[in-house]
């Protein structure tokens, strides 16, 4: 049953303070566990503004673990993620791509923010919104967009597609249809790495609504136990499909699941690229140390539909609108970063001009010829 949430309410209420009702007022589903029952969990950074609804408890760093120049890169980054993803909206709108595709738009900060703090031979496994993990991974934009028009120059060689592709020379699982699949590979690689004392860390990107799936209860269980080096990152966009957050758990803080494992959790702004960066620093230390695996809790903020094409009868025009003005990672790094607007045409200009030539790259590719379909499966 739709419902409409004001997440700007949301976001400005206070740590204790009653939840927002939604339109129905499904008061039988109000949070009524959890609230300051646990150890608070470490809190890196501060929101600027009123929006923050978190009291840091313990602040680790402040702004400045980036230098201007680095922040200007990863601004780069973000940007030719969003590029990408609107340019595969439109392509797919076109009738090209094959197959039912998720954007990420909204939420390019986490992507970047924790590929660029992982070293050489860590491993991901992501979602079934998977463009902005695998560009921040090091897939190429020509590799990709070429995977999406289904060639065998993708980096999947057109087997995946948007919801199964994968990049093993690049360390990433792929993409996972199943939601929560990609979890337990995760504990699985990090166990790996355990067993052979490989200074390595298994990463897993996961939505809000996937910590409602049986696979995350079992695979973070484990990977506490066992002491594995991963980490586990929440992308906390407040809906799952068109489920807001208030409806399919009943704590407001998703953090908190990591207490049940006896996790440590690390919280961050997800539309703030450095304290995701920073966060995500501190969890692969910890993880990579080989003191267990960590939870990293990103608040972030789905811009778009669910799937492209989805009317969001959901949620409403006046939240869509407010958390575009307010919460859009690019945005607050381009204001963060006093860019004018020379500086960011000739970034939007470059990045542009590499989105569009993927797109030439893709179409001129070669089709996998349909007697190799069966390739590489397994019976
Ligand atoms: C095991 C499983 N159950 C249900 C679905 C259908 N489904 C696809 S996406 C989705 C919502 C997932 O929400 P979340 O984990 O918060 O990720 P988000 O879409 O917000 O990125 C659901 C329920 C699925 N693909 N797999």
């Amino acid at each position: 049953m739709p419902s409409r949430i004001c997440r700007a309410e949301q976001l400005r209420r206070p740590v204790g303070a009653a939840p927002v009702r939604d339109a129905q007022n499904h008061s039988h589903l109000d949070p009524v566990v959890g609230q300051g029952a646990f150890q608070p969990v470490e809190i890196v950074g501060e929101r600027q503004g009123s929006q923050r609804t978190l009291t840091p408890v313990a602040k680790v760093e402040q702004r400045g673990t980036l230098s201007n120049e680095e922040l200007r890169d990863f601004f780069r980054e973000m940007l030719l993620i969003r590029r990408f993803e609107e340019k595969v909206e439109e392509r797919f709108r076109a009738g090209e791509l094959p197959g039912f595709l998720h954007v990420a738009i909204g939420q390019e900060a986490v992507a970047v923010g924790v590929c660029r703090a992982l070293e050489d031979g860590d491993v991901i496994a992501s979602t079934h919104r998977a463009h902005g993990h695998t560009l921040a991974k090091g897939t190429t934009p020509n590799e990709l967009m070429a995977e999406l028009y289904g060639k065998l120059e993708g980096c999947s060689h057109g087997y995946g597609g948007s919801m199964h592709l994968y990049d093993v020379e690049r360390g990433n699982m792929g993409a996972n249809a199943v939601v929560g699949g990609g979890l337990p590979q995760v504990t699985g690689a990090a166990l790996a790495f355990q067993f052979r004392k490989e200074p390595r860390v298994a990463v897993a990107f996961f939505g809000d609504g996937a910590t409602n799936i049986g696979t995350f209860h079992e695979a973070l269980n484990l990977a506490q136990l066992w002491k594995v080096p991963a980490v586990f990152v929440l992308e906390d966009n407040k809906w799952a499909e068109s489920t807001p957050e208030s409806q399919h758990t009943p704590i407001r803080d998703l953090s908190k699941r990591a207490e049940a494992f006896g996790m440590t959790a690390i919280k961050v702004d997800g539309q703030d690229v450095e304290e995701v960066y920073r966060g995500a620093k501190k969890a692969l230390e910890h993880a990579r140390s080989g003191r267990g695996p960590v939870f990293l809790h990103c608040d972030t903020y789905r811009l778009v539909g669910h799937y492209i094409g989805d009317p969001q009868v959901y949620r409403s025009k006046e939240e869509q609108q407010d958390v575009r003005e307010h919460h859009d990672p690019i945005t607050h790094l381009r204001d963060r970063l006093e860019l004018d607007d020379s500086d960011f045409d000739e970034i939007d200009r470059e990045v542009t001009e590499i989105v569009e030539a993927s797109v030439e790259f893709a179409k001129n590719g070669t089709d996998p010829k349909p007697e190799d379909a069966l390739k590489n499966v397994y019976a």
